[in-house]
């Protein structure tokens, strides 16, 4: 019930009568009050006037399951959402989800990640309470090549999520990263287990650095986060609702052909150094080259110096600005 008195004084902007909270749920004055102190409790601010009812005056930024059910506008993705306060990785949480039969599109977010992953072994820091770190299950019926394009699907709904949600606007640095001003702001890491030709469930978690202003030495000059450019506090429920609204759509796109060709353009107008040299590190030589955009399998399209181009895999290389991290 705390879920959808939520969801009816969000969506009322206005007082809702108390009498007609009872009369929805068939419950007491006393029943629905209870709720409506629970909610405060947990930050809301809620106007109650006699003769007028109850009206939601102020959101807090909290991430938890009863804000984001509220909230959320999508038939399949994010339902079920499961918040966690604490938890190692939300991407290995998913993962024991799935293997215990949780369903696709269901989707794990936590406050605090104590061992959040990047890529290939990398880390992933996030400080308590200020961040997102999402990880949706899907268990498409896709060939297990195909599943690394769902990395560039999801940087395409966080970049349109975000600036719907926030106002900024980031730019996706091929193929998983979205930067504002030169500073990593997201990352998304996508996880599969496999048989050989059989996927059992493909994990996307997006980690998007949110309220966080101090960052570890270590990634200081190059990580970003959205409040220093949207210039206000992020309301990280709303950031998560309208990714997942999203990746919804752009995830059915994709599975009609199971390819990027329905993307392709859309991906390519948020793309960073399109048109401008690049460099790519693959590894054990580098050579620079003009980066056109991607083609249908996600792959970035490289012009060399001689006018031939050639694709870029996202697995093998890592591509850099000729000017520093972008
Ligand atoms: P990546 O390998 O592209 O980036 C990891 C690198 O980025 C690190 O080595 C470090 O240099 C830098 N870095 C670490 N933390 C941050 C940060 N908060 N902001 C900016 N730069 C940082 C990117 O991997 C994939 C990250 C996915 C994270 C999500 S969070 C939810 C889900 N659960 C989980 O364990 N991982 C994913």
């Amino acid at each position: 019930m705390k879920t959808e008195i939520l969801k009816i004084l969000r969506e009322a902007g206005d007082y809702v009568s108390g009498q007609e909270l009872c009369g929805r749920f068939q419950v007491s004055r006393t029943a629905v009050w209870k709720v409506i102190q629970k909610l405060q409790e947990e930050g809301y601010e809620i106007e109650a006037v006699k003769n007028r009812g109850y009206r939601l005056t102020l959101v807090p930024d909290v991430v938890t399951e009863a804000e984001l059910a509220s909230r959320l506008k999508t038939t399949c993705m994010g339902r079920p959402f499961y918040v966690y306060e604490e938890t190692d990785s939300t991407n290995a949480e998913a993962k024991r989800l799935a293997q215990e039969g949780a369903a696709h599109g269901t989707a794990v977010a936590a406050n605090v990640q104590t061992g959040g992953k990047g890529r290939r072994g990398r880390t992933w820091s996030m400080e308590p309470d200020a961040n997102i770190a999402m990880s949706l299950i899907l268990k498409p019926n896709l060939r297990p090549e195909n599943a690394s394009m769902l990395t560039l699907v999801m940087a395409l709904a966080a970049a349109q999520g975000i600036l719907e949600s926030t106002g900024v606007k980031a730019a996706i640095k091929w193929p998983n990263d979205l930067v504002v001003d030169g500073h990593k702001i997201c990352g998304i890491l996508t996880e599969m287990s496999t048989e050989i030709d059989y996927i059992h469930e493909i994990i996307v978690g997006i980690g998007i650095n949110c309220n966080q202003t101090e960052f570890p030495e270590e990634i200081r000059e190059t990580a970003g986060s959205l409040c220093q450019y949207a210039g206000q506090t992020v309301d990280r429920a709303a950031v998560m609702e309208r990714i997942l609204f999203w990746f919804e759509k752009y995830f059915a796109v994709f599975m009609e052909t199971q390819d990027l060709s329905g993307l392709q353009e859309a991906y390519g107008a948020w793309l960073l150094n399109t048109g401008k040299e690049v460099r790519i590190v693959k590894q054990d030589r580098s050579f620079t080259g003009k980066a056109l955009g991607i083609d249908v399998r996600g792959e970035l399209l490289v012009e060399l110096p001689d006018g031939t181009v050639t694709p870029v895999y996202a697995g093998e290389v890592s591509v850099r600005g000729l000017y520093g991290y972008v």
